[in-house]
């Protein structure tokens, strides 16, 4: 093949991954469980180009900056590397996720480069294999290779670091986008710098293993409430060890508090939703299916409210010679 077009959705952790044990392999500190959502796709384009002596890549019908194409060239000299090639390629992506704000396109990207990139150099690769080389590109990434719900094993080293499904009872995650500028920090710098600065790193990566045990436990238990409160607590957690490297990196915001509050407040009211957020001010608000309507109603005035159910890991949709 020659050229390979792929579709990958975001995923969202509810169990979050924010620390490396190293940073060339992208293998974590802990594992991590994430939902992959049905909405907001990037599709990726990877055509080989033998009379180019460097990569291109066009992102969202725009030359992408330098530093984003070499990011997608360390990417495809992994792939160039397992298939034996030398050959260069152009990459066309286009992303329904707002980029760099916290609505995990990194993962959808890395997902559909690792899919298309793949299949036009004509490797083929098992979930297990595609996960792991996703990984590479960003390590969230590994997880939105897979549907519905994965976890992501920390691993040990390049075979062992990879995502598979799990079984989750029916959830929906309502997305509440704040009206926030583009982030500051990215997740990659964020996460070095937390785990340089915070005395508290080392009790962010014990909890994260404890609650990742026990989410997996909750979920083939199918026991939402427990579920919900581990998305909920570790979330905070994230958020407060970022708050509490030197410098602080915040990513919440007043408008992102106001929705974790308003879930609250939900809650007491009987209606049972938990919040998360990545590394950005936008608020996921897990619900069981029944009550995401009303859940996506009571939270509108805080943002721009859309409702996502578990999606399909990433397709090849097309592939030939071009
Ligand atoms: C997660 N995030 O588990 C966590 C929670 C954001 C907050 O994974 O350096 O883009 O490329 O591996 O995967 C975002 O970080 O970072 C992320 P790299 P990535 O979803």
């Amino acid at each position: 093949m020659t050229i390979a077009t792929a579709h990958a959705r975001p995923n969202i952790a509810l169990i979050k991954y924010w620390g490396k044990r190293d940073e060339v392999l992208m293998l974590p500190q802990t594992g991590s469980l994430s939902m992959t959502l049905d909405i907001l796709p990037t599709t990726t384009t990877v055509e080989l180009t033998p009379a180019h002596e460097v990569d291109t890549f066009i992102l969202g019908g725009t030359t992408a900056s330098q530093v984003e194409t070499e990011r997608v060239t360390r990417f495809l000299d992994l792939v160039r590397e397992l298939a034996g090639s030398t050959t260069r390629a152009t990459v066309r992506s286009r992303n329904e996720a707002p980029t760099a704000a916290g609505m995990a396109s990194s993962a959808a990207g890395f997902a559909a480069l690792a899919a298309a990139a793949s299949a036009a150099y004509g490797l083929e690769l098992d979930s297990r294999a595609l996960s792991r080389l996703a990984r590479r590109g960003s390590g969230s990434a590994a997880r939105s290779v897979i549907d519905g719900f994965a976890v992501w094993h920390a691993g040990v080293d390049d075979e062992t670091s990879f995502a598979e499904a799990v079984e989750a009872p029916p959830m929906r995650l309502v997305s509440v986008a704040v009206n926030a500028p583009r982030k500051k920090v990215s997740s990659r710098d964020a996460m070095r710098h937390t785990a340089l600065t915070s005395p508290f790193h080392s009790a962010w990566v014990d909890s994260t293993a404890r609650d990742l045990e026990e989410m997996q436990a909750a979920c083939r238990a199918q026991d939402f409430t427990r579920i919900g409160e581990l998305t909920e607590s570790n979330a905070l957690r994230m958020h407060a060890v970022t708050q509490s490297a030197q410098p602080a990196i915040r990513y919440l915001l007043p408008e992102s508090i106001a929705v974790f509050n308003a879930v609250q407040e939900l809650r007491d009211g009987g209606l049972e939703a938990y919040a998360t957020a990545d590394a950005g001010p936008h608020v996921f608000v897990l619900s069981q299916p029944e009550d995401a309507s009303a859940v996506s109603d009571a939270l509108a005035s805080l943002g721009e409210v859309r409702i996502a159910g578990p999606g399909l890991g990433v397709r090849i949709e097309g592939q030939g010679t071009s």
